[in-house]
């Protein structure tokens, strides 16, 4: 497959190509017209699939296959949402057509094929991204724009979960719950990755070891067996000298989507609640601070991403919005701070592959760099 050249410089909108047809589809098809960009291609496992999910999500064309999308002229950006074992194979595919990339999380379901990836991406100097796009609520960019300046002192107790419960019934399954299709780890490898990215992108620090425990609430979904783990529990330390703590489930009923941190420092410390995203707490100990997503009040870094009056709540899609627009002004050669990369990617399969390991020598592992 020879390279080709995207036409991102033609003036016109960037033009992306979206391979898969669910949730994480209709997400990226939205926030890729909201950040100026447009939809021109969409892959799904079969044309009539692909057929049916182009007719929902207002995508002209619908490609007859994956190398058809990723060769196609008309397509600047290949967005890869498809389930995770597919996600190292189509964006090798995209990159290798010369295509700038962004692969949904995790970037692979093996560290090493994950480092390839990087490898690769590096090598293309094409633009790469994975959505860990936590990263883009106004008031997490305003945790670290605070903490960078030394708002908390020195960091030492890092810690919070992320608990979800749409597992919380035994029949409940879906492709994450194979590891064939979902990868070895699936809690942790869905959600605590998150969680570890937006630790390190707030505060700066990186989690040099660990040591893990992992459960699941039930043995068995539907009449099928469960091999990977409901829930997961992680020690760490970071390369600053802080310790922490995550907790990961995915069967804690009542808990839609509950990401929270608090990043405690000797001078204060940083609370964040991903279901109530429009304020941050700062702690003190002669009172709090709740900080309030105002543009007015926000760092430039945060006020960036503040695009409705305040009162006028913003949300998870929103932050995929943002993501997006970073894509695009990045492929149009600007400067984005922030933007997780396909090396982010491979950050948190390297944390990945560390919780699988400890969890399963009861030991304290160190993660590979
Ligand atoms: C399901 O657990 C899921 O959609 C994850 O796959 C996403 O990464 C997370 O943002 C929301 O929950």
């Amino acid at each position: 497959m020879s390279p080709q050249a995207p036409s991102e410089g033609n003036g016109g909108p960037v033009r992306f190509g979206i391979i898969g047809t669910g949730f994480m589809a209709r997400v990226h098809a939205h926030a890729v017209r909201a950040g100026g960009g447009t939809v021109t291609r969409l892959a799904g496992s079969s044309p009539e699939r692909g057929k049916e999910a182009a007719g929902r999500l207002h995508v002209a064309e619908v490609a007859a296959s994956v190398e058809e999308l990723v060769e196609a002229p008309d397509v600047d950006v290949v967005s890869v949402c498809t389930p995770n074992h597919l996600h190292g194979p189509m964006a090798e595919l995209a990159l290798s057509a010369g295509k700038h990339v962004i692969c949904e999380k995790p970037l692979a379901v093996t560290a090493p094929e994950a480092a390839h990836l990087a490898g690769l991406a590096g090598r293309t100097g094409r633009l790469t991204a994975v959505p860990f796009v936590y990263r883009y609520y106004p008031t997490v960019r305003e945790a670290r724009a605070r903490i960078a300046r030394g708002d908390a002192g020195r960091l030492w107790m890092l810690h919070g979960s992320y608990l979800q419960d749409w597992l919380a019934s035994p029949a409940a399954t879906d492709w994450r719950v194979d590891p064939a299709r979902g990868g070895v780890s699936r809690a942790f490898g869905d959600i605590g990755v998150h969680w570890c990215d937006l630790m390190e992108f707030v505060t700066g620090h990186r989690i040099v070891e660990l040591t893990a425990t992992t459960a699941r609430a039930h043995e068995a979904r539907g009449e099928v067996p469960v091999a990977t783990e409901d829930g997961a529990c992680v020690l760490f330390r970071t390369d600053q000298g802080a310790t922490g703590s995550v907790l990961v489930s995915q069967v804690s009923p009542g808990r839609k989507n509950a990401l929270t941190f608090s990043f405690d420092g000797t001078e204060a410390s940083f609370g964040f609640d991903q279901e109530r995203p429009e304020t941050l707490r700062i702690g003190g100990a002669a009172g709090d601070l709740v900080v309030q997503r105002d543009s007015d009040h926000l760092t430039p870094a945060a006020a960036r991403y503040a695009v409705l009056p305040p009162g006028h709540p913003q949300g998870y899609q929103d932050c995929f919005n943002g993501f997006f627009a970073d894509v695009i002004a990045g492929v149009r050669g600007e400067d984005v701070v922030g933007l997780p990369s396909f090396d982010d990617g491979l950050r948190a399969a390297r944390i990945t592959a560390a919780v699988v390991e400890a969890a399963a020598s009861g030991t304290w592992v160190r993660v590979a760099t």
